[in-house]
Formats: C-alpha cells, sequence, structure tokens
C-alpha cells in the first residue's frame, strides 16, 4: 500500500509572513462562512501514478496540501487503484483509467474535471493535463466555489512558454526583480529550490515551456558541465510538466567549438550542433527546444554568410527533430543603425522585409516569435502585419510580462487589457476574419504549431517579479495564452481572490485601480500611438522623448516644431501600412478612419491638427498626460481604503509603490507637457503647464552649501533647474518661508536619487523635524536606477496633512552619501486635495 500523508515535499503553504513566494498559491484557510454548511469532500485523494517526477504524483501532493492549507482536511493520498474503495478525487490521465468517458475530445495537455457531492474526477489527456486540472480544482476551492462541475478544458495553443532573460553570471537583463534563479557566477547552482517553485506557478497557469537563459545568448552554456546544470533544472521542473529550452547563440560552433566558421550551411558547422544536440538529449530527453535570435542588435546570424534566416532556424530543426524538439526563431530582426535622414526608412517594416520571402520554407519543427507589434513592446501599437504575412509558416507571439516600457515593476501597469487589444486585432487576411489569436494558434492558417512565448524574467526576489502587484500580470498572461477569450477583468478578479482573499471590498478596490493603470499610463508616458516616451539609449524608463529622434533605433517620433507622429502610409510616407492586408491598410492610410490611440503611429500632423474628440492634438496631449497623473495620485487614497483588510506587510508595500507612481507620474506629466510646449511654443489652453502656483524651486530657497546644478533632459526638473551639495563630502540646507494661508497642506519634496549614494534629508517645519528620509529607493524599488539627474531618478516624497501658518519656514536638509550629492528640485505646498 502507498499511502502518503505527509506534506513534507510541497513548497510552504501560507507563509507566515506574506512575502509572495507562493504567488496565487497560498491557500489561505477559508473562513467558516466561506464553506458551505453541507460541504461533502471525497474521503481520499488518488492519484495514479507512483512516479516521483509525474505530474499526476505532484497533483496529488498539490491537493493533499492545498486542501488540508484552505479547508484544514488532510485526506490521505493514494496512488494505486486497489488501496481505497471509498469516495475519491481521482486523478489519472485518460490512458491510465477509462472508468470515465470525456463528453467532448480531450486536446493535447486538456483535461476533465467533474465535480459531484463526495466525488470528483481530474483526467487529463496527459500527465501535464491532469495537473492543469487539479490546479483548476484548487483554485476553485481557495476562492470558495464549491458547486458541481462538470467540464473539459482544453488548452487554444499547444505552445505557452514563458522566456527568462537570464545571464550566466546571475544578472537579469530587463529583470527587476534580483538575481537569477537559474544562474550563479556563470554556473547553474546547487539549490534549484525556487526554480521547483517557479515550476509550480508556472504549472499552475497551464505554461508548459520556459526558456532558461537570455536570448542575447553565451555560448559557455553548452559546456558539458553546464549542459548538466540544465539537466539539473530541467529535472526540477519536471515534476510540474514545464519543459525546459535553451536560448543559442548562433556563432557557438566558432565561439565555443573553435570552427573557424558558424556557416550553418557548412558541414562542420551542421555536424557540430548534431552533436551538441545529441549530448543535450542524453541529459535531458524531454527538452523542449531551441530559441534563437539571429542578426539582431549585434548577435550573430546566417546573414553574416549571405544565408537566408530560414537556412539559418533549419539548421537547429534538423538537429531536434530527431528528439522531437522545436525551433522558435524570433521575427525581432532589424537594423539598428538606420538612417533618420531617410524618410522612407521604418524599423517598423523590417520583420515583413526579412522574413516574408521565406514564407513555405521553414521546416515543420520551426515557429517563428512575433513580438506583438512591429517595434518593441510599446505601450500602445497595432498589431505585427508579420502574423497575417506567413500563412505557410507557424507563428507564436511574444509577449512581456516584465515591464520594459511599462514601469518597470514601479509602477503598477495590468497589461492583460493592452494584449487582449492585440490578441483580438482582426488582421483582414484574403478579407476575412483573422483574429491574432487564431493566427498564433494555428486555427487561421491550418498550421500545426504555435502560441505564446511570454518574457517573464523573474529573480531571487520572493516577489519573483519585484513587486506583490506585477504578478497580476503573470498570471493573466498564462490564463490568456490558455485560453485568449477570456476577460481581463475576470482573470484580475480570479488572482485577487486567490491573493488577497474575496472580501468584495478588496476586490472591488483592485479592480479599480488595477483596470485604470493601462490607460492611465498610456495617458501621463506616450499617447496617441506615440509609444512609450521614456529614454530609449539609456534605461527605458523615465520619461526623454528627445531620445526617440536622430539615431538609427527607429524608434522615431518624427518631431519637430510644428508637427508630430511617423507617417507611415504608402502614399506620402515609409509604406508600412502596405504590409498589412487590403482593408487594414485602407484603414491605416488614411487619417480619418485611424483610431486617434493610433493616429501618431501612422501619421505626421501639425500639432494643431484637430482629433475626432474635437480637441487639436497639442491641446489633447497635454490633457490626457494630466489627466492619467491624475489617476495616478488616486492609486494610493484608494489603496488605503484597504488598510486592515491586508496584511501589514503587502499592504505597506503596495502602498509604498503607489505613493511613488503617483509622484513618478507627475515627473512624467511634467517633463512630456514642458518639452511638446518648449518645441511647439503652443501654450496649454487650461494654462496648466509651465505655471506651478504651489511649487517652491529649489534655486529660489535660501541655499547653504547647496550650488546649482544641470539636469538632463532639462524638462525633468521643475522649472527646468534642481541644486546639489557642492561636495560629496558635505551637508547643507535649502530653507523658505511659507507664505501659503494658515491651513492643512501635503508638503511634496522633489528630489533625484540616484544610484551610486545614499544621501540623508531631513524636513523641517520652524524646527521642528517632520520627515526623515534617504536616497536610497535602489534598495526598495527594482527599476534600473540612473547614476544621474534624470527622469529616471527624479522622484517626490510627500508628507501630508502639515498644518502651516502663514510666514512659517521650512528647511530641508541634505547629507551627501557616495555619488549622491542630496540633490533637491522643489518643493509643493498642497492645499486638500488639489494636484499640482
Ligand atoms: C534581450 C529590446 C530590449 C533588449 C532585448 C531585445 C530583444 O531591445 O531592450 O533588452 O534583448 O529587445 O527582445 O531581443
Amino acid at each position: 500500500m502507498r499511502v502518503s500523508w505527509g506534506l513534507l515535499a510541497f513548497p510552504a503553504a501560507v507563509s507566515a509572513i506574506e512575502n509572495g513566494i507562493n504567488g496565487w498559491l497560498r491557500y489561505a484557510p477559508l473562513s467558516n462562512d466561506q464553506r458551505p454548511p453541507n460541504l461533502r469532500l471525497p474521503g481520499a485523494i488518488m492519484a495514479l501514478s507512483t512516479n516521483k517526477t509525474s505530474p499526476v504524483y505532484t497533483a496529488g501532493q498539490e491537493l493533499q496540501a492545498g486542501i488540508k492549507s484552505i479547508l484544514n482536511q488532510t485526506l490521505p493520498l493514494y496512488h494505486e487503484l486497489d488501496e481505497w474503495l471509498g469516495s475519491t478525487i481521482l486523478v489519472a490521465t485518460t490512458g491510465q483509467f477509462h472508468g470515465v468517458e470525456p463528453a467532448a475530445t480531450l486536446a493535447d495537455d486538456g483535461y476533465l474535471l467533474r465535480v459531484r457531492p463526495g466525488n470528483v474526477v481530474i483526467m487529463g489527456q496527459t500527465e501535464r493535463g491532469a495537473l492543469y486540472g487539479a490546479f483548476d480544482y484548487l483554485s476553485r476551492i481557495a476562492q470558495g466555489r464549491f458547486s458541481d462541475a462538470d467540464l473539459i478544458a482544453n488548452p487554444d495553443a499547444p505552445i505557452r512558454w514563458v522566456n527568462q532573460w537570464d545571464n550566466m553570471d546571475g544578472s537579469i537583463e530587463r529583470g527587476y526583480a534580483g538575481a537569477s534563479i537559474f544562474f550563479r557566477n556563470n554556473t547553474i547552482p546547487e539549490d534549484l529550490n525556487r526554480v521547483s517553485q517557479y515550476a509550480r506557478l508556472l504549472a499552475s497557469i497551464g505554461i508548459n515551456g520556459i526558456v532558461v537563459n537570455n536570448v542575447n545568448a553565451n555560448a559557455n552554456l553548452l559546456t558539458d558541465a553546464n549542459i548538466d546544470g540544465l539537466g539539473r533544472i530541467a529535472d526540477a521542473m519536471r515534476p510540474y510538466g514545464v519543459q525546459i529550452g535553451i536560448s543559442l547563440n548562433f556563432a557557438s560552433p566558432q565561439t565555443l567549438g573553435g570552427l573557424s566558421t558558424f556557416d550553418p550551411l557548412d558541414q562542420s558547422v551542421i555536424s557540430w550542433w548534431v552533436d551538441k544536440t545529441n549530448r543535450i538529449y542524453r541529459r535531458i530527453p524531454d527538452m523542449a527546444g531551441y530559441l534563437v535570435k539571429a542578426n539582431s542588435e549585434g548577435q550573430a546570424g546566417p546573414l553574416t554568410y549571405n544565408r537566408t534566416l530560414a537556412d539559418g532556424a533549419n539548421l537547429f530543426a534538423k538537429a531536434v527533430q530527431p528528439h522531437g524538439g522545436i525551433v522558435m526563431f524570433r521575427a525581432f530582426v532589424y537594423d539598428n543603425h538606420i538612417d533618420p535622414a531617410d524618410l522612407k526608412a521604418d524599423r517598423a517594416k523590417h520583420a515583413v522585409e526579412f522574413f516574408k520571402g521565406l514564407d513555405g520554407q521553414f521546416l515543420d519543427n520551426v515557429v517563428v516569435q512575433i513580438k506583438y507589434g512591429p517595434i518593441d513592446f510599446q505601450v500602445r501599437e497595432p498589431a505585427s502585419p508579420l502574423f497575417a504575412n506567413i500563412p505557410q509558416t507557424n507563428t507564436a507571439i511574444e509577449l512581456q510580462i516584465t515591464q520594459e516600457y511599462l514601469g518597470q515593476q514601479s509602477h503598477l501597469v495590468y497589461i492583460a487589457p493592452l494584449w487582449k487589444t492585440i490578441l483580438d486585432f482582426d488582421l483582414r487576411a484574403d478579407d476575412q476574419p483573422s483574429l491574432v489569436r487564431d493566427v498564433v494558434a494555428g486555427r487561421r492558417f491550418s498550421n500545426k504549431r504555435g502560441g505564446y512565448a511570454g518574457v517573464v524574467n523573474v529573480g531571487t526576489n520572493t516577489t519573483w517579479l519585484g513587486s506583490h502587484l506585477a504578478m497580476s500580470n503573470l498570471y493573466a498572461y498564462g490564463r490568456l495564452a490558455w485560453d485568449p477569450n477570456q476577460d481581463p477583468q475576470a482573470l484580475l478578479e480570479d488572482w485577487t481572490r486567490l491573493t488577497f482573499g474575496s472580501d468584495p471590498l478588496v476586490l472591488g478596490v483592485v479592480t479599480e485601480i488595477y483596470m485604470a493603470s493601462w490607460p492611465a499610463y498610456e495617458n501621463y508616458t506616450g499617447n496617441l500611438g506615440i509609444q512609450t516616451l521614456t529614454d530609449i539609449l539609456y534605461t527605458h524608463y523615465g520619461p526623454n522623448p528627445a531620445s526617440q529622434d536622430n539615431n538609427g533605433w527607429g524608434q522615431w517620433t518624427r518631431v519637430d516644431h510644428d508637427g508630430i507622429g511617423m507617417d507611415r502610409t504608402v502614399s506620402t510616407g515609409t509604406g508600412f501600412s502596405g504590409q498589412c492586408h487590403a482593408e487594414v491598410a485602407e484603414k491605416f492610410e488614411s487619417i480619418e478612419t485611424t483610431p486617434d490611440d493610433l493616429l501618431l503611429w501612422f501619421h505626421h500632423v501639425n500639432y494643431t491638427h484637430v482629433l475626432k474628440s474635437g480637441k487639436p492634438v497639442i491641446q489633447h496631449f497635454y490633457d490626457a498626460h494630466y489627466a492619467g497623473a491624475e489617476t495616478a495620485q488616486t492609486f494610493p487614497i484608494t489603496w488605503e481604503s484597504l488598510r486592515n483588510k491586508i496584511d501589514t506587510e503587502r499592504f505597506n508595500d503596495v502602498l509604498f509603490r503607489l505613493r511613488y507612481q503617483a509622484g513618478h507620474s507627475i515627473v512624467w506629466r511634467d517633463s512630456i507637457c514642458q518639452f511638446y510646449y518648449n518645441l511647439s511654443g503652443i501654450p496649454d489652453g487650461t494654462g496648466r503647464v509651465g505655471r506651478h502656483e504651489y511649487r517652491i524651486e529649489a534655486e529660489t530657497m535660501a541655499l547653504k552649501n547647496y550650488k546649482l546644478t544641470e539636469v538632463n533632459p532639462v524638462e525633468t526638473a521643475s522649472n527646468l533647474t534642481a541644486v546639489v551639495l557642492v561636495s560629496n563630502h558635505t551637508s547643507g540646507e535649502a530653507t523658505t518661508k511659507l507664505n501659503f494661508d494658515s491651513g492643512k497642506y501635503d508638503v511634496a519634496i522633489n528630489y533625484f536619487d540616484l544610484i551610486g549614494g545614499k544621501a540623508h534629508y531631513k524636513a523641517f517645519l520652524n524646527g521642528k523635524l517632520l520627515l526623515e528620509w534617504a536616497g536610497d529607493l535602489e534598495d526598495k524599488l527594482g527599476h534600473t536606477f540612473s547614476t544621474k539627474l534624470d527622469g529616471h531618478s527624479a522622484t517626490r516624497v510627500t508628507i501630508r496633512d502639515v498644518q502651516i501658518q502663514k510666514g512659517d519656514v521650512l528647511k530641508i536638509t541634505g547629507v551627501a552619501e557616495g555619488n549622491e550629492l542630496a540633490p533637491l528640485d522643489c518643493i509643493a505646498v498642497l492645499p486638500q486635495g488639489v494636484i499640482d
């Protein structure tokens, strides 16, 4: 008899401290009023596998631990049919158990879930499918949903992968949650407990594959020692049905193998890859396959030898084919040295230019992985036309969970609504419905493979992504990849119940903030389709609209004194719109039929051009930036209504971040509005831009040991100027008299928080300490920090409810540390409810 009562192998259930480690799998105990009075759980769990690396075995353990944690009931767990004859939660594959006939066909990885009082059947088409069914059942219980069920759930697409951009030294490209869980010091660490825990989270949302290393790949990954390390990663993830894949460096035969070439058609190169691949599959027989970034942003590729991208992809496809592997070949191939003076040049056109002619030339086990938009994970883009230009090729959509251009997890942006606009986009191939989601599922063009790749970049931080809030994006990604018909708000509600509990007030507040977050972020960072107006030459975080133009990267806005926007029409512009199929091309060709939210993506217009809303473009810009920042101010206030409804750790952590976001949204708003005002000379019709009646600029205060300094971009400082201490071993003061009417105010202090030091600040009112803080945001937030005074480092701290008498004296003292010279920008003395 194999019965197990222990919960030892299971990762911690509800941890004493809510540090985020269990994500949405917390299995918080349900209160008595959340359990139905006549709850009839089965008497045991029967998970029909004795193999400890089998997902069915894992499902049994997960069910046992989950039910214990949620309902405080320990069900015995059996693994063989003759061990128990009573009522059960039965977990099996269709192949193992024939007692239940599903009403509909189960697809690969699909499952049947039948819930009746006292009996539950969970049957997977594969072992992995059975585990997905178990997670579905547990998710229902954890959300207090005990009703009967009889359903078949099939995934929409076979490929539901995540990509990690982890480097072998342990750093993560565009990662905002600490170091890698997969690599350390150019090797794979011994302790892979976090890797197993990650696999558990991924399996619970239907993810079946993970590429563990950066697409900017290091050839040393392929040494024998590292192949063994990869084997250990695969072993750690296998019980959860998550297969691993790896990114390849195209030049490896030369750089690692010592060959004189990496030409994909050279026999020695082909043999090198076949040999390497065979070695890898000897250690990891179920490896999912390879991911390849070639001829992109400096990476080597087949074009070096005048071979086609298909030659390159097929080289690997042939090597993995005998092992059942696939090759995800990225379509992110573009020239990053294009000439900005060439008005026909357009990076957005490159993917179709490179790939369209190759349609039909890729082997059956190649999948072309296409970023959702033609540029690069911007806050708004049209769907990439490539999805409809290579009908004979398998395709997958690449989405980005890590918020590279969307606030780097220091801003809350719930991205699922953005993804949904792309997945639901109708590309109208041959004037027929051609939704992106139907293309990548393989349905639209009858392709065998296809699906989803999401760039996640979790790190060692216990919250995985660096912020409790950001985990909603990973959750929604998995659920959408499984079924893209789902409503982002409904997914969010599931995530919220699992993460924070089912209190209707919590649900209401989280939904309100989240559903407002993408529109708000778009409004304050780059609306009308102009893209995220961030610093594209540096960290992709704070505002820097000037950085977009006049360089070879091609994320251009074509801004000048009169107007803005990329003319991508066929008639007068770059011709990009002509890459879309006729009906879509026609719509985007004309200003009249282009929706306002993509106007500047497709057209160059004067600032005075009147939008469909009746507003001139420039006024819309000003208004939208103000509206977005105003919405962000409501986030922390709305969140505060949940005090005592959520555990203190997560409540405070979220509050801190939302307050930071509110402050940084003002930095965004002011920099962008000031930039376009300076350029266009057209004032804001409502007089807000450049007028800050509640602010006192640091440079106008009485300064001791402080001096004026430049800020770049200049508009990221209020009144275009800031002050810093005269040296890095000193302290100083900025003092001002407050000539506001007596009353209660919020006092906001704008300053800069750099990497490379932790200055100390104190704010005093009439000599009485109001607040003391350090320039230590780099320890608290995960975004890429800057070494300079700019839009990334500009920030604000707010002291609430300060009673001020006219004539009071406000003094700020700063003590330098390292390279941080206690920079100050301005203070804002805000009457209650006023946003400066
Ligand atoms: C992994 C953008 C990012 C890079 C990333 C690249 C890619 O350019 O900024 O960090 O590189 O996309 O997707 O390959």
